[in-house]
């Protein structure tokens, strides 16, 4: 079994007791090439959201390799159907990240509006703080504002939860409306139509999966359907908003700004969002929405139990099936 980046020091521990395991222990990203050659030998791949692995890459695959066994919740880093046509099996680690994306998520609705960087910075800045002022460095009210979420599965309902307590009004767009009882309970109000609900909002969560349905579902038609004062939030993926587009529209104040911890182009981040960033204008984050130590070590866990499952010769569960894509 291959992994491709370095895990936390017990999950690596545990799967070099339970598997003929080949670590990263330097944690240097694996080269296309690297990962082929992987791929041609093992029986059990262990990649990343850093890994590409694509029709090509699969194409590589020796016939001993049956699972890809994906350290992480979203699976577009890997051309599923692809894999699923060769008879390789694919898991995902689902349900052990939804919190702490919620977290992360709920803190940017609040960094943003509130411009805690923008304030935070000044403080350890060059010129000292001048002083308390009743106009000045002024942001904007959480409370009573309308929440936008698109994607209203697990991670989607933990940002929800959260933001009630925090007096915004919950509205989503999901492909299927979500049960009723869910519905009450976080007192949301579901939109059919994603456009509708995008010219309605004050700030917008992403919190759907990548796929190719949602690649730029925020478009630069939609984003032109924002109300100038809206504020966007992106921890899901960065492929899902135009990103370049996005940037356009702060720059010109049609719309108020972003607060993103996900990228179209990780690790590259478009410097046009760099420099509204360092005009306080956006804020950026590299990827830390899952990035806390009990998280990784449950989403190694999951794996863990993944690999272990189908080497019993039942089905793991947590399989990548087509309808989930
Ligand atoms: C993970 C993520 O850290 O799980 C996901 O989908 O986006 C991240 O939070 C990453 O995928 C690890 O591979």
């Amino acid at each position: 079994m291959v992994v491709t980046r370095k895990l936390p020091d017990s999950v690596e521990t545990r799967m070099r007791e339970l598997f003929d395991t080949r670590l990263n222990l330097d944690d240097t990203p694996m080269t296309p090439a690297a990962i082929a050659e992987a791929m041609a030998d093992a029986d059990v791949l262990v990649p990343t959201v850093t890994d590409r692995i694509d029709a090509h890459a699969l194409g590589h695959a020796g016939d001993r390799l049956k699972l890809i066994a994906n350290f992480g919740n979203g699976v577009d880093n890997i051309d599923v159907t692809a894999a699923l046509q060769r008879g390789i099996t694919v898991t995902n680690t689902p349900g052990v990240l939804t919190e702490d994306t919620a977290d992360m998520t709920m803190a940017l609705i609040l960094t943003v509006p509130r411009r805690l960087i923008e304030g935070a910075t000044l403080m350890t800045g060059d010129k000292p703080w001048t002083g308390w002022t009743p106009t000045w460095m002024l942001g904007h009210r959480i409370s009573g504002k309308r929440l936008g979420i698109i994607g209203m599965g697990r991670i989607g309902q933990a940002v929800a939860r959260r933001a009630r307590a925090f007096g915004l009004q919950i509205h989503y767009h999901n492909r299927r409306r979500v049960p009723l009882k869910i519905e009450e309970s976080l007192e949301a109000t579901w939109w059919e139509s994603l456009d509708q609900m995008l010219a309605r909002m004050d700030i917008i969560s992403v919190n759907c999966p990548h796929t190719p349905a949602t690649y730029h579902l925020l478009s630069a038609r939609r984003l032109k359907l924002l109300q100038p004062g809206a504020y966007i939030v992106n921890t899901a993926r960065g492929e899902i908003i135009d990103e370049n587009a996005l940037a356009r529209m702060i720059e010109s104040g049609d719309v108020a700004g972003a607060g993103l911890d996900v990228f179209e182009h990780e690790p590259a981040v478009n410097p046009k969002l760099v420099r509204l960033a360092r005009a306080g204008r956006v804020v950026l984050l590299p990827h830390l929405g899952s990035a806390t130590i009990e998280g990784r070590v449950d989403m190694g866990t999951k794996v863990i139990i993944n690999i272990q499952t189908f080497m019993d010769g039942h089905r793991p569960p947590d399989r990548v099936l087509p309808s989930m894509l």
